[in-house]
């Protein structure tokens, strides 16, 4: 008789590969002014009055907020914007971004 083991091995994990997620940081500062990083965050970041108020609060009582996540590019482009909007204005308001963990 054939001895050919035939049952099924160990099976194998199918794992989705996903990219990796990165943070957009709001960091705080002595200048730039409330309303302003209030209507930044409105603009690039889509978010409604009450959330950019949140944010900017928060940034502003701790030194840091994450903002939201998106994959590295998108992350990346976000906070260059943000950053250099208000560059244009002459204010020193700073966005970075870093990986998730
Ligand atoms: N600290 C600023 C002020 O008192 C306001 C501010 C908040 C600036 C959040 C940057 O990320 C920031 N005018």
């Amino acid at each position: 008789m054939s001895d050919t083991d035939l049952r099924p091995r160990i099976k194998a994990r199918t794992r989705t590969q996903r990219p990796q997620l990165h943070k957009v940081i709001l960091v705080n500062d002595d200048y730039t002014p409330r309303e302003f990083v209030v209507v930044v965050l409105k603009a690039e970041f889509r978010m409604n009055e009450s959330q950019a108020y949140r944010v900017m609060l928060t940034a502003h009582q701790r030194g840091v907020c994450v903002v939201a996540v998106f994959a590295r590019d998108i992350a990346e482009t976000k906070a260059t914007r943000a950053t250099d909007m208000a560059r244009s204005q002459g204010y020193p308001l700073l966005f970075t971004t870093e990986p998730e963990e």
